[in-house]
């Protein structure tokens, strides 16, 4: 089934009526307001003149202008949801897992990225899961936002129309790293949008290239800095072989961070805390012992 019309056209049109006929109405019933209070003011018509107490013809009018006026705005409340909720035949299908604090999209052919990459005019299916807690999808731009929610798989569409970078937000608070939870969609002119697919990823060769890959894929970099500046977690900047004190077991101790203390903060970060942080960082089991060695030797570089 072919949606009437994309994401934002059937927001925005749901918005404008309901907006439109709630602005007439302020205006009209503030206006008849003020001028009751100026013409029936007591001091200048201390007798009522009529002692009508009904007019047929007056409650039947606004009975049904209103009637109606709710009744349309249902309408196209109704008719938005519904193209919402109705995928195109043609849309593409992209995985978006949300994880504290950063997205994944991966596509059918197994490329992987930071950024959601789509193509332009053609609509896409997101599909949405969350690997630890609630988060939420949300794209201003295309007017869709959708909760991830932990064992359950939700989804949303969307229709790029114009080449562009567009916000991508976590909606739903999730925890310390939440603010740093942004990304965005980039919009690519069909033929660009293929190469980049086409493009092989997640394989380079070099082992410094392939860490510097993966702190972006695996979301290092919503939490960890590489100029110095502080964050949700400690910056990577110095970090190989510094010194720093941690809280192990509830005592401090002092560490140097070599390769052991590296793959022991990866794969259990909450075992030792770096002091003054919050014991925030998910456990990252699932790098392959390769990538942990090529994530590490990223790590080495950063002087
Ligand atoms: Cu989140």
């Amino acid at each position: 089934m072919q949606p009437l019309q994309t994401t934002t056209q059937a927001v925005d049109t749901a918005f404008y009526v309901i907006f439109g006929i709630s602005s007439i109405m302020l205006a009209g019933i503030a206006i008849a307001m003020v001028w009751f209070v100026w013409r029936y003011n007591r001091k200048r018509q201390p007798v009522p003149l009529s002692q009508k107490d009904h007019n047929l013809w007056l409650e039947i009018t606004w009975t049904v202008i209103p009637t109606l006026l709710v009744m349309l705005m249902f309408w196209y409340g109704w008719e938005g949801y519904l193209s919402l909720r109705r995928i195109p035949d043609d849309a593409m299908h992209i995985k978006a897992s949300a994880r504290m604090w950063s997205w994944l999209f991966t596509y059918d052919n197994g490329k992987s990225a930071d950024k959601l990459y789509v193509p332009v005019g053609q609509p896409v299916k997101i599909e949405l899961v969350a690997e630890d807690v609630l988060h939420s999808f949300y794209v201003p731009a295309f007017r869709v936002k959708r909760d991830t929610v932990p064992g359950m798989t939700n989804w949303v569409w969307f229709t790029a129309e114009k080449p562009g970078s567009y916000d991508l937000f976590c909606a739903e608070y999730c925890g310390v790293g939440h603010s740093a939870m942004v990304t965005t969609v980039e919009a690519l002119p069909a033929a660009e949008f293929q190469a980049w697919l086409n493009a092989a990823a997640g394989t380079a060769a070099d082992p410094v290239a392939r860490g510097a890959e993966l702190a972006q894929q695996q979301g290092c970099l919503g939490c960890h800095s590489t100029d110095g500046s502080r964050r949700v977690g400690p910056t990577f900047k110095g970090l190989f072989s510094q010194s720093r004190e941690v809280v192990r077991a509830g005592r401090e101790v002092t560490v140097t961070a070599d390769e052991a203390y590296l793959i022991r903060a990866i794969r259990e970060p909450t075992a030792e805390i770096v002091e003054d942080y919050p014991p925030a960082m998910p456990p990252y089991g699932q790098l392959s012992d390769a990538d942990l060695q090529a994530l590490i030797a990223w790590l080495e570089t950063l002087k």
